[in-house]
């Protein structure tokens, strides 16, 4: 044993497992091996052969030669909101369109409507069922966005929320202010006005009371025109908060150049982005966030241009979008598969997108996404030989074990 080992013993040795690290753009699988934690972070990595040389722990765990991988990162969900829109996915199932649902005032402003009149319990409870539900499909970070409050007060409550969800859960929230999301109906006619209240009084109080770790828009022609993005951006920027965008979702306004623009974390959706909004996003280092759920529930048929993405080399990010109008999900692992299915990523770049490039998304990739020395220690263990068994099963995870700094939490 060495003599540093003997000193400061590790908390715990789960050894017995074949490591996904997912660092380096790869998810090669190791030899069965070990992970040591010390403190909640990794401290070494190594083979069967160092433990039976005598590398000790305090606790030791034999995970039966399974797959670990690090713990899935979902860098972007809705998450925080009260009720759900199933009447919604009725009508239009019957053939109205989101946007025309939009403009008659359901979509996102009926969210706002039972957001608003929720109270902090109610919207805490429903909003924890979907975090846990998270976990339960081995999410150990996740993103939650505000956005369904589009005003002062409704806007910080759901973000307290979200901090509250993050200390009373074993899992990691990253807040992020969304308060362009669509336009409250109390500034009807008047979105300029309402721009001006995100950035002269929402942005800066959220980031007073330290309620916001990055700032997001919907540039859409529902929701705000690239000027107007530009101004929120403008006041993060002031305020010292990176920005990401949903981006391209439904029309190409140029929101990906604008995201790069002001080097954006994250742009997201993309289905209908071009050529040099991809540029863009690689000259700035921005992650093109997938979200194969919208797709899916909003039966769009215009994937994102993926072999763009890879021969600009933007990293690809998956995440569930989790929301109660496009995508009311909760299964990251679904949306591996979907990622796979419906835009043709390999089982390896969708494994990717929910690690390492999803850290990258949150602006965490030195300490989130891999299995490396020195960063944190959340892990998942799956009953899988192969990273490809987690994208190839439609909707079961087969998750063994998920352990959040170090400590393996109950599965529920
Ligand atoms: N794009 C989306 O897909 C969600 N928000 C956004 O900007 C939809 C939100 C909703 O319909 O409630
Ligand atoms: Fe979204």
């Amino acid at each position: 044993m060495k003599p540093e080992t003997m000193a400061t013993p590790f908390d715990l040795l789960l050894h017995n497992v074949r490591i996904a690290a997912c660092a380096d753009d790869t998810c090669a699988v190791s030899a069965p091996g070990f992970v040591a934690i010390r403190e909640g972070r990794i401290a070494r990595v190594g083979t069967m052969d160092e433990v039976a040389a005598g590398t000790t722990a305090r606790a030791e765990r034999d995970g039966g030669g399974a797959l670990l991988t690090p713990g899935l990162i979902d860098c972007h969900t809705h998450l925080v909101y009260a009720g759900h829109r199933a009447r919604e996915f009725e009508l239009r199932l019957q053939g109205a369109s989101y946007e025309a649902i939009s403009r008659a005032g359901g979509g996102i402003r009926a969210t706002v409507r039972e957001t608003r009149a929720a109270d902090d319990a109610t919207l805490f409870a429903q909003s924890a069922c979907r975090l846990q539900s998270l976990m339960r499909h081995g999410v150990t970070t996740v993103e939650i966005k505000s956005g369904y409050g589009l005003s002062l007060d409704a806007e910080l409550k759901c973000l307290k929320v979200a901090r509250e969800l993050g200390r009373r859960f074993a899992v990691d929230v990253r807040t992020t202010l969304l308060a362009a999301h669509a336009l409250p109906p109390e500034y009807d006619g008047r979105p300029d006005d309402y721009i001006a209240e995100i950035a002269q009084r929402i942005l800066p109080e959220a980031v007073r009371l330290g309620l916001a770790d990055a700032v997001d828009a919907f540039c859409e022609t529902i929701g705000f025109t690239p000027a107007q993005v530009r101004r929120v951006f403008e006041a993060a920027r002031a305020h010292g908060l990176p920005v990401k965008l949903h981006a391209e979702q439904l029309s190409n306004q140029h929101g990906a150049a604008l995201a790069a623009e002001f080097d954006a974390l994250s742009a997201d959706h993309l289905e209908h982005v071009d050529e040099a909004g991809v540029a863009a996003l690689a000259r700035a280092g921005t992650v093109a966030v997938l979200l194969p759920g919208a797709y899916y529930f909003l039966r769009d048929t215009t994937p994102p241009p993926i072999e763009l993405f890879r021969r600009h080399r933007v990293p690809m990010a998956i995440a569930t979008d989790c929301n109660p109008g496009t995508s009311p999900t909760t299964h990251l692992p679904l949306m591996l598969n979907m990622a796979c299915t419906l835009f043709r990523l390999t089982p390896a770049e969708a494994l990717l997108g929910a690690t390492c490039h999803a850290a990258q998304a949150l602006g965490l990739q030195a300490s989130h996404g891999s299995i490396e020395v020195g960063k944190q220690a959340d892990l998942c263990l799956w009953d899988a030989e192969a990273p490809a068994e987690l994208a190839y099963a439609v909707g079961a995870s087969p998750l063994r074990a998920r352990l959040h700094h170090g400590v393996e939490q109950p599965l529920q």
